[in-house]
């Protein structure tokens, strides 16, 4: 069996040690422009001129969980495509978001600032429930982080595609419930996949539509957020900040208004990183199971996009 990698800005020499150790039957090599058909592609942002050489892929991997970027390409129609699902990612996403959420919460900016000033003063403590927490997208991630937000007490909005169930969370789902999850919300924290449906999702019309005094964690995509539309609700008050750690381009550029907001927290596309151990073995176990014709989790929809 052959596999081969290939991954725009990661280090190809430890993936391909993993793998081969992972999967000893196989040869495993760095794709270069012309390189021998391969059965299976370990991948992240590759070029076009990829898909159009590797024409006989049973899987294409991704190594990461959003796979907006492979699927803006040509991909072989006889290939499945599989993004990491989880792979120590979700706990990483949940300490993100809580972090984020008990922040703005608590105010320990505030607190840090007056630290800066020397000044010792008590804030008035508030209540988990004027800021209930809605999380959009209640996949992999979303769910593990709707969980995470339970076991500190804050009220939990959730909102699907398809009708979920998670204990202690209120559900909502599709575009016809929409509204009301927005409104029954404060915290509005995104980790929906970007497709055509969920693009520019976060804009004036649905970020007006939460509670007054509104707080913004985008850890999905940069394309959810419109974001001069953010701006200007938390100029005029109705928002009170936000928490990005992903930006319609990336890295984001030197001189945006982002960088230097006070009521803006950022981060660099950090929140949930791909471990490569953990990646690599469950690619490698997926790998085998496809060639045993056995069911895998983690395949996408690609006319869903994700
Ligand atoms: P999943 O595919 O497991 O979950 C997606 C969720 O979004 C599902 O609950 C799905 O609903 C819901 N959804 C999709 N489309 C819609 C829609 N139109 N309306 C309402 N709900 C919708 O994805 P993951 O949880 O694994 O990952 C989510 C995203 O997080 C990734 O796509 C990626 O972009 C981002 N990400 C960011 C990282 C970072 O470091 N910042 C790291 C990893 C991921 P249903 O359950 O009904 O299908
Ligand atoms: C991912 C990411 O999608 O890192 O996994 O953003």
């Amino acid at each position: 069996m052959n596999i081969t990698f290939c991954c725009t800005n990661t280090k190809a020499e430890p993936w391909l040690q993993g793998l081969r150790a992972a999967l000893p039957g196989a040869h495993v090599e760095e794709w270069s422009p012309g390189a021998p058909s391969a059965d299976h592609a370990v991948v992240w942002a590759p070029p076009q001129q990829f898909f159009d050489e590797q024409s006989q892929l049973r899987g294409v991997f991704n190594i990461g969980a959003g796979v907006d970027a492979l699927l803006k390409l040509r991909l072989q129609a006889q290939a499945s495509v599989v993004r990491l699902d989880d792979a120590g990612m979700s706990v990483q996403m949940a300490e993100y978001v809580c972090h984020a959420v008990i922040r703005h919460f608590r105010e320990f900016d505030g607190y840090e600032a007056d630290v800066k000033t020397g000044k010792w003063s008590y804030r008035k403590p508030r209540s988990r429930a004027d800021f209930p927490v809605g999380v959009m997208g209640l996949g992999v991630l979303g769910e593990r982080v709707a969980r995470a937000l339970r076991v500190f007490e804050f009220p939990v909005n959730g909102w699907s595609r398809s009708a979920k169930a998670v204990e202690g969370v209120r559900g909502f789902s599709g575009a016809a419930q929409f509204n009301d999850f927005l409104a029954a919300t404060k915290v509005l924290v995104c980790l929906l996949p970007l497709t055509p449906d969920t693009r520019d999702i976060m804009r004036r019309e649905t970020l007006s539509r939460l509670q007054h005094g509104g707080y913004v964690i985008n850890v999905a995509r940069g394309a959810h957020l419109v974001e001069e539309d953010l701006l200007a609700l938390i100029d005029s008050g109705h928002l009170c900040g936000a928490t990005l750690d992903v930006f319609r381009t990336e890295p984001l550029p030197g001189g945006h208004p982002f960088w230097q907001h006070p009521q803006i927290t950022v981060t660099p596309h950090t929140s949930a990183r791909t471990l490569r151990e953990e990646s690599i073995a469950q690619i490698a176990g997926k790998i085998l199971a496809l060639e045993q014709g056995q069911a895998i989790a983690g395949r996408v929809d690609t006319l869903r996009g994700y």
